[in-house]
C-alpha cells in the first residue's frame, strides 16, 4: 500500500512571471531568470540534456553518488528526512533510497506538472516512504510544510544547480539553507569543477541540438503564457565559457532589429544584441569549500571523480555564531 502524496502548491503566479520578464528585459545587458526554462517542455528537454554524450555532469554525479551512498548514509544516520531540491525527475535520489532509508522524502521544484507526476511514480514503487512534494521558487526563502519543521533533515541539491547563481547569490541562497535547517541539518550538493574549455563548452552546444531547444523554449513559454509578439524564429542559442568570471553564459541572440511587445511595454533589440538566459558556475574544491564556509556550512566529506570534472560534497551545518559576517 503506497502511503500517497502529500502537496503543497506554491507555483509562481502569471503576474510574478510578467514582472520578472519586463524587469530582466528592461535592464541592461537584458537578461531572463533562467528559473523560468522549467515549464514541463523544459523539464522534458532538460532531461534530455542530462542524457547527452556531451552533458558529462548528470552521469558523473550519478557514478559519485552511487560509489558514495554507503559513506552518506553512515553520515545521515538512520531514519533522516530527505528533502530534495530541484526535484526535476526524482531519478538521482533513488540512488541515495535503499542504502540511507529515510523516513520522508520531500520533492521541491517549481516545474508542477513535472514535480506531481515525478513524486507520484516515486511513492508509488516506494510504498514504505512518506512522499511530500512542495511545488516552489527555490531562489526565494523557502518554509517547509509545518509536518515537516520537526524532523531531522538532509538536504539535497544535485545537479550543481548552485552554479546558476553567482557567487553572492550563492552565498546567500546557502545562508538562507542554514536559516531554514534546524542544528545538526546536512546538506548534499553537486558541483561542477572548472576543466578544459572546449569541453565546458561542448556541453552546452551539444551536436543534436537539445541544449539549442532548451533555451528556445524560454521564448516560447514566455509567448505562450503572457500577452506578446514575441518570435523564438528570430533568435539563436549561444553558449560560451566566460575565462574571468569562471562560468559557462547562455544567450539568445536577436537575429536582426527587432521590437517585442509584451504585455503594455515594447521592448528593442539591436542586430546580434543577446539576453543572457542562464549562468553556470565552475568552482575548485577547495573555493566552493570556502564559499560554504562564509556561509555557515563545515565539510564533512568530498567526492570527486578521477578526472576530477565534478564533486559532491556533504556539508554540515554549523552553529550560527560561527557565521562570518
Ligand atoms: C540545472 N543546471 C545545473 C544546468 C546547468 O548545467 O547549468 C542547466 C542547463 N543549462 C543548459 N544545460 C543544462
Amino acid at each position: 500500500m503506497s502511503r500517497g502524496l502529500r502537496i503543497t502548491d506554491l507555483h509562481p503566479s502569471i503576474d510574478d512571471i510578467a514582472g520578472d520578464v519586463l524587469r530582466g528585459l528592461s535592464s541592461m545587458p537584458k537578461r531572463l531568470p533562467s528559473k523560468y526554462f522549467y515549464d514541463r517542455r523544459g523539464s522534458e528537454l532538460f532531461e534530455q540534456i542530462c542524457a547527452q554524450p556531451e552533458y558529462y555532469l548528470t552521469r558523473t554525479e550519478e557514478a559519485l553518488l552511487h560509489a558514495a551512498a554507503g559513506e552518506i548514509a553512515r553520515l545521515a544516520g538512520p531514519g533522516a528526512c530527505l528533502l530534495e531540491l530541484g526535484s526535476g525527475a526524482s531519478r538521482k535520489v533513488r540512488l541515495l533510497l535503499g542504502p540511507l532509508r529515510p523516513s520522508r522524502y520531500l520533492g521541491i521544484d517549481i516545474s508542477r506538472d513535472f514535480l506531481l507526476a515525478s513524486t507520484r511514480r516515486l511513492a508509488a514503487e516506494h510504498p514504505w516512504l512518506e512522499v511530500h512534494a512542495l511545488c516552489a521558487d527555490f531562489s526565494h526563502p523557502l518554509q517547509l510544510p509545518t509536518e515537516l519543521q520537526d524532523s531531522r533533515p538532509l538536504l539535497f541539491f544535485p545537479g550543481s544547480s548552485i552554479g546558476n547563481f553567482t557567487p553572492g547569490e550563492a552565498r546567500r541562497f546557502l545562508r538562507n539553507l542554514h536559516g531554514l535547517l534546524p542544528e545538526g541539518g546536512d546538506l548534499l550538493i553537486g558541483v561542477d569543477l572548472l576543466k578544459d574549455v572546449r569541453m565546458l563548452e561542448a556541453a552546452y552546444n551539444d551536436a543534436a541540438g537539445v541544449t539549442a531547444a532548451f533555451n528556445l523554449n524560454l521564448l516560447e513559454r514566455i509567448r505562450r503564457e503572457l500577452d506578446c509578439d514575441l518570435e523564438p524564429a528570430r533568435f539563436h542559442h549561444l553558449a560560451f565559457f566566460n575565462e574571468a568570471l569562471g562560468r559557462i553564459e547562455m544567450h539568445l541572440q536577436s537575429h536582426r532589429p527587432q521590437q517585442v511587445r509584451i504585455e503594455d511595454r515594447v521592448i528593442e533589440f539591436a542586430e546580434g544584441e543577446t539576453l543572457c538566459s542562464e549562468i553556470s558556475c565552475k568552482y575548485s574544491v577547495a573555493d566552493f569549500q570556502a564559499l560554504a564556509a562564509s556561509a555557515g556550512f563545515a565539510a564533512e566529506a568530498v567526492w570527486t571523480d578521477p578526472h576530477q570534472w565534478f564533486s559532491l560534497h556533504y556539508l554540515r551545518r554549523q552553529p550560527p555564531a560561527r557565521l562570518l559576517k
